[in-house]
């Protein structure tokens, strides 16, 4: 089938929205930007990412140079956890999306960002979706806790609960933390493939970071246009999947229809890693005041 994407390109699709990867197409330029990307966040995320991540990174030899071949890297990935990659040309709906990860395939973009878009870029890119998100689907526990998310939101369609689901993923597959003995370490996807973020998630003062609680989460709204004002941390990733095989349709009752939690919202209940100052915030929304 066809499909326009949100970046305005038609594209035939096969029935589960995956394309070929096309590798030959990209450009001697695309290859050196992800060279360049790659470069860059591997030099920023030593003793920032957890070591989980940075085993991943290594694990699978993602700078060999040029943006990977997905065939070669789900060889590689399917004989460690049995996951594979493959292409999408944009986001896919949610069904499809759960459907992937249940069967442990994960959906990435096959295009990179402009040059214009070095710094940032909202679409998930193949720099995101592989750089980000394919290291920590090495790590045996991680890639259980994929696939259990994807089952979870294969069962909570209907239910009236997937903007709660979303906020599990958003907060954790995307831009969670992890207290290490050495430190606060980041995990998240969409932390470690951005270079400003990787700094402000961790350094700032400015954003909360409370200690995971899957209810919690579940209730509290995010932004997708700034940094995150509030951080969710872990102690491990057998946390994460212990609480999340538990059933949810327990949970789902709890918090279907409980009113959202602000961004910046701390809570009596929570326990609270750093109180943040909120100043990114309200520097910004002074500097727009005063313009
Ligand atoms: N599609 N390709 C792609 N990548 C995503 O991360 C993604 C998606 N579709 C839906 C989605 N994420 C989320 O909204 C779900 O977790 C709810
Ligand atoms: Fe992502």
């Amino acid at each position: 089938m066809k499909i326009m994407t949100r970046l305005g390109r038609e594209v035939e699709v096969n029935e589960d929205y995956t394309i070929d990867q096309n590798w030959t197409q990209y450009t001697a330029d695309e290859h050196d930007r992800w060279d360049r990307l790659y470069a860059r966040q591997r030099e920023i995320l030593k003793g920032r990412a957890c070591q989980e991540f940075m085993d991943g990174l290594d694990a699978l030899s993602l700078s060999d140079g040029g943006i990977p071949r997905f065939d070669e890297l789900s060889e590689k990935l399917m004989a460690r956890t049995g996951w594979e990659i493959v292409a999408v040309p944009d986001l896919v709906p949610d069904e499809v999306f759960f459907d992937h990860l249940a069967n442990r395939r994960f959906p990435a973009g096959n295009f990179i960002r402009d040059e214009s878009q070095f710094n940032y870029i909202q679409e998930p890119d193949v720099f995101h979706d592989v750089f980000g998100h394919v290291p920590m689907l090495v790590h045996p526990i991680f890639a259980d806790y994929m696939e259990a998310y994807g089952k979870g939101g294969l069962a909570a369609a209907g239910k009236g609960v997937l903007p709660n689901l979303a906020r599990l993923y958003w907060y954790t597959v995307e831009f969670g933390l992890v207290k290490t003995k050495d430190g606060m370490r980041l995990y998240g996807a969409g932390i470690v493939s951005s270079p400003a973020e990787s700094i402000f998630a961790l350094e700032n003062p400015s954003p909360n970071r409370i200690h995971f609680d899957l209810e919690r989460v579940m209730c509290t709204k995010y932004r997708i246009d700034d940094y995150q004002q509030t951080y969710f941390v872990i102690d491990s990733f057998d946390e994460l999947l212990d609480v999340t095989y538990q059933p949810f349709g327990p949970v789902y009752e709890r918090v279907n229809g409980k009113p959202p939690i602000a961004v910046d919202t701390i809570l009596n209940g929570d326990k609270v890693h750093h109180r943040g100052t909120q100043s990114y915030v309200m520097e910004k929304k002074e500097a727009q005041a005063t313009r």
